[in-house]
């Protein structure tokens, strides 16, 4: 059936009946005899930057009990570029003490999530970002999310550029709705106040989610390619003159479902600094046009420019923009990692990157995350970045406080090395809080690195960058399929093992192993970093050795994901 004669999906009615997203989420808020909030209106509340969830560990016990679920909140910053101050900091550790689960969760995309918010916290939360001029506008729903951008302070100028792009962006594609500052912060409309409209995102805005960032090679710690939109740094002189642009780049996918794939971005073009706004707009109207407003499964605009072909879409672009992309310059990615530990020595200002175990900040016995990043934010100095990595970079640490500030690290338990797969390892949130999740994430890999690195450690490898991110679910949410070992968990306690990806994240994964548990991937992978240890070349990564020494084939495109599975699986 032609795309305009299918009909709609349920969440484009409730956005074209939510009078600007506002729908009934303030009578929810009143609502005390629950914890949670109408149907539509949590579908409504990811725009605002939240979702409803419940305590999956303690779903069954309280069905039993025939009491409600558990329900609490999500609550995510929108912070371009993910750089906060040492007071923000401050006041962000303050609300995950008293309105959260006193943990904070640095996400995948430069920013912060608070887990375990109870209906009745939600309002001073958002109070309490307003009054450190953070909000959530934006950070979940169908609109574009946060923008995140290379977190390196050490490239000096062309960070702070590359920063700012994401601010103007992030600010230039914001809905203009007022509906968060009335909800949050009891903001009147005014009499005779213009007719609301949303000239960009559209009054039902983007058929889906929408995801931009923006790299500075050799780094593509934004992991370029699974973003909807990228813009690829190009440096002449010391200077950005503009950027490459990427599109079509996402990760998730359903399990059993071909016609679901997660895809690498294309590079469609250059434009110069000064168009790069201008080419953002262009994108996301094309997807806001031509994206399927029908299958939410299938309306991501990875699917819009594989449906429409990527000629299409690009003239589609081009004929919305003043200057038309121009052929993409060449360029050269090299890790998607960060800098962990103590780098920048040399101009008066340093920076240390803290490693973050999967992005969550709490106090353990050996390691005191919260209390130590409290005591470096006291000493007021610098800024704090997050990083796509799930770390925190201090940065901007001036020469006569960098002893303050090693001696807090030291003092709790905060400058230790970590071996070569854990410090280059994601995994997502999944339980208890995700809904989705089919499998742990954030509380298993942690474990099973320690299993994997021992093995590593047998062939000399302990010490060797080695990509490795795991999910909970097949959405993507760590960028498995870009890793160089991806883990997607089927049901509890089993994963499918995914190789093959890129170091530098330019190429996808493949399928190796169906439905192993934890003794089954580390019997799979421990033969193969044997093999890797002696056959490697010179500087060869391990993503590109098991492609060259035929463990697995390459994945050409996001379309022959599903197929030609490794020589193993066919048997
Ligand atoms: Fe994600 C949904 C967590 C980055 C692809 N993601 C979810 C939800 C909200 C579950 C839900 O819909 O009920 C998860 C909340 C779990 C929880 O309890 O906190 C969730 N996603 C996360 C985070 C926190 C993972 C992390 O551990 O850091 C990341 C938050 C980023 C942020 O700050 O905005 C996160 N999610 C990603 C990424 C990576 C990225 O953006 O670079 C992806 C893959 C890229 C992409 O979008 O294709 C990703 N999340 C998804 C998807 C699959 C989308 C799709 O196209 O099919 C879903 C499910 C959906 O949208 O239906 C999802
Ligand atoms: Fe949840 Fe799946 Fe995303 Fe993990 S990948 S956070 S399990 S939606």
């Amino acid at each position: 059936m032609d795309i305009e004669q299918r009909p709609l999906s349920a969440n484009e009615r409730i956005k074209e009946s939510s009078r600007f997203l506002r729908g009934t989420i303030a009578e929810s808020l009143s609502r005390i005899e629950t914890g949670s909030l109408a149907d539509d209106d949590t579908q409504l509340t990811k725009f605002h930057g939240f979702y409803q969830q419940d305590d999956r560990d303690l779903r069954a016990e309280r069905g039993r009990q025939r009491l409600e679920k558990a329900f609490s909140y999500m609550v995510r910053m929108r912070v371009p570029a993910g750089i906060v101050s040492p007071q923000q900091w401050l006041a962000i550790e303050k609300i995950a003490l008293e309105r959260a689960n006193r943990t904070i969760r640095l996400t995948t995309r430069e920013t912060v999530q608070f887990h375990g918010v109870l209906k009745s916290n939600l309002t001073p939360l958002m109070q309490g970002l307003a009054a450190i001029n953070l909000d959530t506008i934006a950070a979940c729903g169908d609109v574009n999310r946060n923008v995140i951008a290379t977190a390196d302070p050490s490239r000096g100028g062309l960070h702070e550029v590359v920063a700012t792009l994401a601010r103007d962006i992030s600010e230039h594609l914001l809905p203009r709705t007022r509906a968060w500052h009335e909800i949050w912060l009891g903001e009147q409309r005014v009499a005779g106040a213009p007719v609301e409209d949303e000239p960009i995102l559209g009054r039902t805005y983007l058929p889906r989610k929408f995801k931009i960032g923006i790299a500075i090679p050799p780094q593509n710690d934004t992991d370029l390619f699974a973003q909807d939109l990228g813009f690829i740094a190009i440096v002449e002189r010391g200077k950005i003159v503009g950027y490459n642009v990427t599109a079509g780049g996402g990760m998730g996918m359903t399990h059993g479902e071909p016609e679901t794939y997660p895809r690498n971005a294309d590079v469609i073009g250059y434009c110069t600094r000064d168009d790069a706004i201008a080419v953002a707009e262009a994108v996301v109207t094309v997807q806001r046009d031509y994206g399927d407003r029908s299958n939410r499964k299938h309306a991501r605009l990875k699917y819009t420019i594989d449906t429409l072909g990527l000629e299409i879409f690009i003239s589609l672009v081009n004929d919305r923009l003043k200057t038309k992309l121009a052929p993409a310059r060449p360029f050269k990615f090299e890790t998607t990692g960060d800098r962990l530990g103590w780098f920048n020595e040399k101009d008066g200002r340093s920076h240390f990157t803290l490693y973050i175990e999967n992005g969550r900040i709490f106090d353990r016995a050996q390691r005191r995350m919260m209390t130590g990043l409290h005591r470096i934010a006291e000493l007021n100095v610098g800024r704090f970045i997050m990083t796509a990595n799930q770390n925190i970079i201090i940065a901007d640490i001036p020469a006569a406080s960098r002893q303050a500030v090693a001696d807090l690290l030291a003092e709790h338990g905060l400058d230790d090395a970590q071996g070569g797969l854990r410090r280059n390892a994601i995994a997502c949130v999944g339980l208890p809080t995700c809904g989705l999740s089919l499998a742990e994430s954030e509380r298993y890999l942690p474990d099973l690195i320690t299993r994997l690195e021992a093995e590593a450690d047998r062939y000399g490898l302990g010490q060797t960058d080695i990509t490795i991110r795991m999910t909970g679910c097949p959405n993507g949410c760590a960028r498995p399929y870009v890793s160089e070992i991806g883990l997607v968990g089927r049901t509890p306690g089993v994963y499918n093992l995914y190789i093959g990806g890129a170091h530098e994240g330019a190429r996808l994964s493949k399928l190796y192993r169906r439905d192993v548990d934890g003794d089954g991937i580390v019997a799979a992978l421990s033969p193969l970093f044997a093999a890797y240890a002696e056959q490697r070349k010179r500087n060869e990564r391990f993503g590109d050795f098991v492609i060259r020494a035929g463990f697995i084939a390459e994945t050409k495109t996001g379309l022959d994901f599903h197929e030609n599975l490794s020589p193993d699986l066919r048997t």
